[in-house]
């Protein structure tokens, strides 16, 4: 079973880790390589060097990505590949390797440096706000270990370099454009080359690759990886090839991550998620992967029924069979509503206006890829906005109990201060406030005039203000 779990791991999961993990690019580096007479001890240094990897992770290690270079196999098993045509053996190996080397890639282990320095998760910090007073204290903003000022550690001295140290390292954070065309110029071509090759290897319908026990250096039964382990893995790379498109379809930069980046994405002359010039392509082919994926996976549901007859000894197989006959049918039925969701217009049945009463909606989600929205804010009628700092009122009661009932016994409030976006709409009145788009590019195909918009979501004169505040509760 350990075993089994660990080549999960080599095979399958490595393939969506590595995404986050790895770079590595085109499908034309690598120099002249040796064909060798027969795969095995390629795929014999393959497995031991991912063997590697996964051992460093699962081992609670730093792993530096940098440190496995998968580039040298790549080029023998493309090699192969192009002096054996039709060979899925050598289609699989290149497809796998086409994904590891992005472990090399320059910019993404850059990235990872980055991140590593910025701590928490990377994810960029709000900074040039002022600290409510109030805050130093309520909340702990950090925690030492009690040894240290045991062992003569200044606590703000420590705090101050904290602080510092942070403030360095996320006054120049990534901007989104940096990582798209990281995507753009390392992933997206290693997930391509991936995906172009195992198309290639599920060109063979017979095809089992076996992992064998020299292969894992360890003695052990061989596994088999098949059609339905092959369909699988080929989905999972157009899911992530349709994640790709989606990412770097649209222009999301804002100058700072503060306060003034918060105005740019609100102030409507911006334009804020317009499309970059090949956005619509990307768009398009987001949605293509993502119906190429469906279909890989609806083919491994169907090999996966077929299973238990053409191959009734799974105790050797990756994905091992043991569903009921209507987990298939429940398997095919979700893909295929999916499907229809991304190609024709559906009738959703749906609380759209919030008054508690069901409407029945055409929806056209594939509208959405095929006539994209461009800049997301231009979808509300003119509005200018500002940021201030806005204060409310927070109460807090106590209550005793007076022998048959709780009565309120004390209060005390504290004005609680935060910063607001306050959007003011050009518009005067409830009837001149007008959506400009009010089918949302054909998102709603049905919708063809403002007045059926505010109906459709139950916006209604009595609610309507010409200012409207939304706020900004940011943990500082
Ligand atoms: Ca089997
Ligand atoms: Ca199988
Ligand atoms: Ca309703």
């Amino acid at each position: 079973m350990y075993k089994r779990l660990s080549i999960m791991w080599a095979f399958l999961a490595l393939a969506g880790l590595i995404s986050f993990f790895g770079c590595g690019g085109d499908d034309n580096g690598g120099g002249p390589a040796p064909v060798p007479a027969d795969l095995d001890s390629a795929y014999q240094e393959l497995a031991g060097l991912m063997g590697e990897m996964i051992d460093t992770v699962s081992s609670g290690n730093e792993m530096h990505p940098e440190d496995y270079d998968f580039t040298s196999l790549h080029g023998v098993f493309r090699n192969y590949e192009q002096t054996h045509p039709g060979d899925p053996k050598s289609s699989f190996g290149a497809a796998l390797t086409s994904l590891l080397t992005l472990s090399t890639s320059e910019d993404l282990n850059a990235l990872l440096d980055t991140i590593i320095a910025m701590g928490d998760g990377g994810f960029p910090k709000l900074q040039g706000i002022p600290n409510p007073t109030k805050m130093s204290s309520r909340r702990e903003f950090f925690t030492f270990p009690t040894e240290l000022p045991a062992a003569g550690v200044e606590r703000n001295f420590m705090a101050q370099s904290y602080v510092a140290l942070m403030a360095r390292a996320i006054s120049n954070p990534p901007k989104f454009s940096e990582i798209q065309q990281m995507i753009r110029d390392d992933f997206m071509p290693a997930v391509d080359n991936a995906s172009r090759y195992m198309d290639k290897v599920l060109d063979d319908p017979d095809f089992v690759f076996w992992v064998t026990p020299e292969m894992m250096g360890e003695t052990s039964d061989s596994i088999e990886i098949d059609r339905a382990d092959f369909l699988v893995f080929a989905a999972g790379l157009r899911v992530i090839k349709s994640f790709f498109h989606l990412a770097v379809a649209y222009d999301v930069d804002i100058p700072s991550y503060d306060l003034a980046g918060i105005a740019f994405i609100f102030d409507q002359s911006n334009n804020w998620m317009s499309l970059h010039p090949d956005g619509e392509t990307q768009m398009t082919s987001a949605r293509t992967d993502f119906l190429d994926a469906i279909g890989f996976a609806d083919g491994a549901i169907s090999a996966l029924q077929n299973e238990p007859f053409s191959d009734p000894n799974q105790s050797n197989d990756l994905i091992v069979v043991n569903w009921y006959p209507s987990d298939y049918q429940e398997a095919h039925s979700i893909l295929d509503s999916i499907q229809a969701y991304l190609t024709t217009t559906q009738t959703v049945y749906a609380d759209f206006d919030g008054d508690g009463g069901t409407e029945m909606v055409s929806v056209d989600m594939s509208s959405l890829f095929d006539n994209p929205i461009d800049g997301i804010f231009s979808l509300l009628p003119p509005y200018t906005s500002e940021i201030g700092a806005v204060q409310d009122t927070i109460w807090y009661y106590w209550w005793y109990w007076d022998g048959y009932e709780y009565r309120e016994d004390s209060a005390i409030s504290y004005i609680d201060e935060f910063y607001a976006v306050i959007i003011t709409w050009d518009a005067d009145t409830f009837n001149d406030w007008a959506f400009p788009n009010p089918s949302i590019n054909g998102l709603f195909p049905d919708v063809n005039s403002d007045v059926e918009f505010k109906s459709l979501f139950g916006l209604t004169p009595d609610m309507w203000q010409k200012q409207m505040q939304l706020d900004l509760d940011f943990d500082f």
